[in-house]
């Protein structure tokens, strides 16, 4: 079981400054190249002499990446490798004008030349907008972007804590952990290279639409009674939503896998109101266990020996939200098996999804201290499978990662008829296999606001398509203005829940007055008429791990002045999205034309859309939740190209379940093309046994309005000019 392996207290010395693996060699000494191979298409990997995966074992990819074939004289993408006093650096050189991105959860902009952070998970609330701020999540990985708009991508398989630095002309990756291997992805466009990525680390897993839906969040609603006052609100409001989250207190004492009899003493019943009134559920768990020798989670994890022990083989304690607590030693399949298996009464309460939270892991070494520390370094962890033993340095920024790998087992085991739904603060390269991501804690500010679709479109470019920030802010009051503009473009947002901070000002969509309201009703409604046409994209990343919300420069990688765009982003490829706020947004060249989905959506608030000539987008009407039949009538948005051409895509299934996987659901190819004044619509090709609903409604954009025509698209609609 438990993997004997001595050497890591030596990478432990490299980690510190003493020893070093290679004698006493004492500043910088270059390490030759051991092996370089083609190991996927576009894809060479790297090993330097030495390199040992008992000290840096690879955690980002699903697989052992194999040799295919030499690596050709033109690959011209190579990187160096340095070891600095023991500690393993790899460096590369990239061409002249490349645009770099990427690095995961990063603030500052877009655009990463120029930049440096380190890559080491903590918790860092009201975070600086500027770069260098440590967040949640690691991701060792960089896009590069040429001129010409073909791109490369650079995973640096280590999760040893490290500094990356994206220079222009220069990428470093310096760790304080053992030598580790390099791969280099270089594709024709930064989409193939996203894609490459996702081939070597994962795709997200396709999620139960009911998480597309908007969701709802506070720390907290308590008691439960305040739950079903939300609740209600929402639908008589009829402002859709599909999701109420449980923060911490609903717990008893903070106790992990308990209810406060108080405020919480019948979660399943809370549960069934919920559910009937379609909502679904997701609670907190955090990975700090209360020590309390009459807590039934403490003496079984005690029993097992599931706990982190420090250095001199205790039980390692410390502080979180419950007082003293043991962590579990997620690096060790058995823990992970028991963490697993405390799902299955939790999730029988009628939980339909989980939150892991501070689970970088955020602990306070002292009683009563800031939660912005974590374990010494040197707390060794156990390992097992096919993961060497390894002090803390070497695993930290992995802990949220195998965290969320056993809630989404345990859940899975618990329901396994249904999709896991995961949120995770902590995470890692790959992490995206398990758990969705949020930005964290961000402040209720306009620097806040507009960080926020940076810190997105990076999230994506980074391995990461489901991911969203706190819409309104979380720390500090909210300003009606402030949550109308947020609002209005963080509905089009992958991930698109409202959360607020104990202790500042309610942050509803109905408590800033009518005004702000309605605009939060009318951005919420564009949200679920996309509902279609979302859904389309997320079951895409599935497959191919393409991105949901893209950066405007995908829509040409080539034209120099949308690589800094962020302001504006795209959804998919046919949907330009416009923040109200946005001063001065690169925008593509070509045809796009306005688009309006709901009546009133020119307001101050909303974010302008844009759809693209050439597109079909298909829309559903406005639901309150995701529950409701969202496709009758189905209605396919038309925006004509030069040719008068327009194509586009719908995946549909039963929005939950595995069902999809032998054959239950409904793929279509839509075509429209212009003949004389007429604009035909018909599907070209479908596949998967759902039909499509026999009722549908055209709705074809032009220059002066929109025609519309109905009837039935498998005989083809006509729509008159
Ligand atoms: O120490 O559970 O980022 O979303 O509301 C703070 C309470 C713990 C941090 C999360 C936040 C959540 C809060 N948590």
């Amino acid at each position: 079981m438990m993997k004997k392996n001595k050497r890591w207290e030596n990478a432990v010395a490299v980690a510190g400054v003493v020893l070093s693996l290679w004698g006493a060699q004492v500043g910088a000494v270059s390490v030759p190249m051991k092996y370089s191979a083609i190991v996927g298409d576009g894809i060479a990997g790297f090993c330097p002499e030495g390199f040992d995966p008992d000290l840096t074992p690879s955690i980002a990819l699903i697989q052992e990446p194999k040799a295919l074939s030499r690596l050709p004289d033109e690959w011209d993408l190579k990187p160096t490798f340095e070891l600095n006093d023991g500690k393993a650096s790899a460096s590369l050189v990239v061409p002249e004008n490349t645009s770099l991105y990427g690095g995961g959860e990063v603030t500052g902009p877009l655009l990463r030349n120029g930049q440096s952070i380190t890559l080491w998970n903590t918790d860092s609330g009201a975070y600086s907008v500027e770069n260098g701020s440590r967040l949640y999540q690691s991701h060792p990985w960089v896009l590069g972007v040429r001129p010409d708009g073909t791109a490369f991508g650079v995973i640096f398989d280590s999760s040893w804590k490290a500094r990356l630095t994206t220079n222009s002309g220069r990428i470093d990756f310096e760790t304080e952990g053992a030598l580790f291997r390099v791969y280099i992805i270089d594709r024709e466009s930064p989409q193939a290279v996203v894609r490459g990525l996702a081939e070597m680390t994962g795709r997200m897993q396709l999620p139960p639409r009911w998480a597309l839906g908007y969701q709802q969040c506070r720390f907290s609603y308590a008691p439960d009674s305040k739950v079903r006052e939300i609740a209600d609100t929402f639908r008589e409001k009829k402002i859709p939503c599909d999701v109420i989250w449980m923060d911490i207190d609903y717990m008893d004492g903070y106790r992990i896998f308990t209810f406060s009899p108080q405020g919480f003493p019948d979660p399943k019943k809370l549960n069934d109101y919920l559910h009937d009134l379609d909502y679904h559920s997701v609670w907190m768990i955090d990975p700090g266990v209360m020590v309390d020798p009459d807590y039934e989670i403490y003496k079984s994890g005690s029993k097992k020996d599931v706990w982190v022990k420090n250095k001199d083989g205790e039980d390692f304690v410390g502080f979180a939200w419950p007082g003293a607590c043991t962590f579990p030693d997620f690096t060790s399949p058995e823990v992970r098996k028991w963490w697993a298996g405390l799902y299955k009464d939790f999730m029988a309460q009628g939980v339909d999804g989980v939150w892991n939270d501070v689970n970088e892991p955020a602990v306070a070494s002292v009683k009563g201290g800031s939660m912005q520390g974590t374990m010494p370094d040197d707390t060794p962890h156990r390992g097992g499978g096919a993961l060497p033993s390894g002090p803390h340095l070497l695993y930290h920024n992995t802990y949220g990662r195998y965290m969320v790998e056993a809630t989404h087992d345990g859940i899975l085991a618990a329901n396994p008829k249904r999709r896991p739904f995961v949120l995770s603060r902590a995470n890692f390269l790959g992490g995206q296999r398990f758990a969705a991501a949020w930005t964290g804690d961000n402040v209720s500010s306009w620097e806040h606001l507009k960080l926020s679709v940076p810190m997105s479109l990076t999230f994506g470019l980074s391995g990461q398509p489901f991911s969203g920030p706190d819409i309104g802010g979380f720390l500090g009051d909210a300003t009606g203005e402030l949550w109308g503009n947020w609002i209005g473009f963080g509905a089009f947002m992958p991930f698109a829940r409202g959360h607020a901070c104990a202790g500042t000002n309610q942050k509803e969509p109905w408590a800033f007055g009518q005004e702000v309201e309605d605009a939060a009703r009318i951005a919420i409604e564009r949200r679920y008429r996309l509902l279609p046409y979302l859904y389309t994209l997320f079951e895409e990343s599935s497959r191919t791990g393409s991105l949901i919300m893209r950066p405007v420069f995908f829509s040409d990688p080539a034209d120099a002045d949308l690589r800094t765009e962020e302001e504006a982003f795209l959804l998919g490829d046919d949907l330009l999205v416009i923040p109200s706020w946005a001063s001065n947004p690169s925008l593509p060249k070509g045809l796009w034309r306005n688009l309006s989905l709901v009546n009133g959506d020119d307001g101050k608030y909303q974010a302008q859309l844009k759809i693209r000539g050439g597109s079909i987008i298909p829309a559903g009407k406005i639901i309150q939740n995701t529950n409701e039949e969202s496709l009758d009538p189905l209605t396919l948005l038309v925006c004509l190209d030069e040719n008068g051409e327009a194509a586009g895509d719908l995946y549909w299934d039963s929005g939950d379940g595995f069902e999809y996987q032998s054959g239950d659901y409904g793929r279509w190819q839509f075509r429209a093309k212009q003949v004389g004044d007429k604009v035909m619509v018909k599907v070209a090709k479908s596949t998967g046994r759902q039909r499509l609903p026999v009722r549908a409604t055209v709705e074809v954009i032009t220059s002066d309005g929109v025609l519309r025509g109905s009837g039935s698209l498998t005989a083809g609609i006509s729509v008159a000019d």
